[in-house]
């Protein structure tokens, strides 16, 4: 005896099929063409739903499964299991549309992207021809918009000491992290320095005069990483490197033997062509593209401590270029906040938070090392790691995102 419920399921079915599909079946029959019951065959099907593969889990359990036959516009609908298998049990031949969708409140896209952000995750698959029962289940991979973005991942600022005990800071680099759970596109991306003084470097020092624009960060030298929208993939997980000189210092007839970094392999240096050709144009590290340039013969990082600005503009020469106020002639062009993909700030000393130049809407702390040329690093702290993908901590507050360590690491990360 059939239970109540598979009856009414049956019975649900077979009023979903047109009288014309029953014409059909019943010529075929009567040419033969089937077998002698009119019954058509019905059969399970199978759908596992997956997460997307930077996800922590595959099994997308919870999924709400559709499946509308395109012949007939009926549908089915089924959750997925704990393991992520949703089962429809009374399936006829045919063509079908299968549709997946997921919703993640911020709770639970932490737990399994370890950002904390709402998503719905969706795949269809338009035109599946289903005849006979399937083997194995039909798999679907859910696919939502990207979670996080790229991130500061370390500023090595402070420099080396030569061995006759000369200062070196053309070791200098900054890594940007990929973050989220997608490939992110560097092109274009724009990174700078912010204006100001790291703290009371001397007496007159002064903080900027910006500071009480808190909707902008201001920023010196920009530069640009090159590429035409997806040239510059930086997987989930990945990062780049943007050297000051993209050289191995340790070794190199123009480096430091005392240096703590590899610059050769570097992604990306900062090559600022002058006429008396100070700096060098290392020939296997591809170049940013100079926007602005303010001063130096490089790219040169205050080794008291910078402000590290990345973001995006649809053009750098539509933003304001300001007169420091006192100046005659020292310019500095306006990043609203709302253009920053990210932002570092490191300080003279533990004493120096007056002088941050950075908007705390933008990063509300600051980091400080031991000293000048002591070759100590700031990196980001590791948050979580899923599968091979590090995600970094990111709350705006360099003072926990960030620990000052004792030896730069370009492509390494600390300790979960
Ligand atoms: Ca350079
Ligand atoms: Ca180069």
């Amino acid at each position: 005896m059939m239970p109540a419920d598979q009856i009414r399921a049956r019975a649900a079915s077979l009023r979903r099929v047109p009288r014309p599909f029953f014409t059909i079946a019943a010529l075929l029959a009567l040419a033969g063409c089937t077998d002698s019951s009119n019954e058509v065959q019905t059969f399970a099907v199978d759908v596992q739903v997956q997460l997307p593969e930077t996800y922590a889990q595959s099994a997308a359990s919870g999924s709400r499964v559709l499946l509308t036959s395109t012949e007939r516009g009926t549908a089915d609908t089924a959750v997925a299991d704990a393991q992520g298998l949703a089962r429809f049990t009374r399936v006829l031949p045919g063509s079908y549309l299968i549709a997946a969708s997921l919703s993640l409140d911020a709770p639970q896209a932490l737990a399994l992207t370890g950002q904390s952000v709402a998503v719905t995750l969706n795949a269809i698959e338009p035109a599946r021809t289903i005849t006979t029962a399937p083997v194995a289940p039909i798999t679907l991979r859910l696919a939502g918009s990207r979670l996080g973005d790229l991130v500061i991942k370390e500023v090595y600022y402070t420099g080396s000491r030569t061995p006759s005990g000369g200062v070196y800071f053309s070791d200098q680099f900054v890594e940007i992290h990929n973050n989220a759970t997608d490939t992110v596109f560097a092109d274009g991306l724009l990174i700078a320095d912010a204006f100001g003084p790291a703290g009371q470097i001397n007496p007159s020092t002064v903080p900027s005069p910006f500071q009480v624009q808190t909707g902008s960060v201001f920023v010196s030298s920009i530069w640009q990483v090159p590429g035409s929208g997806r040239q510059v993939p930086v997987p989930p997980g990945g990062s780049i490197v943007i050297a000051q000189d993209g050289i191995d210092h340790r070794n190199d007839p123009n480096g430091n033997p005392n240096s703590p970094v590899n610059l050769g392999n570097a992604n990306f240096e900062t090559f600022n062509e002058r006429l008396d050709g100070r700096d060098l144009d290392s020939p296997t590290v591809p170049n940013l593209v100079r926007v602005v340039h303010r001063g130096g013969f490089d790219w040169l990082l205050p080794v008291f401590g910078p402000g590290v600005v990345v973001f995006r503009a649809p053009s750098v020469a539509a933003l304001d270029t300001v007169l420091v106020p006192g100046t005659t002639a020292t310019y500095v062009t306006r990043v609203p906040n709302n253009l920053v993909v990210d932002a570092f700030e490191a300080l003279q000393n533990g004493n120096s938070a007056a002088y941050k130049r950075v908007p705390a809407a933008l990063d509300a702390g600051f980091v400080f090392a031991s000293g000048t040329y002591v070759g100590e690093s700031a990196r980001r702290r590791t948050a979580t790691v899923i599968g091979p993908r590090r995600v970094l901590r990111d709350t705006n507050n360099g003072a926990t995102d960030f620990e000052i360590i004792t030896r730069p690491t370009p492509r390494g990360f600390g300790a979960p």
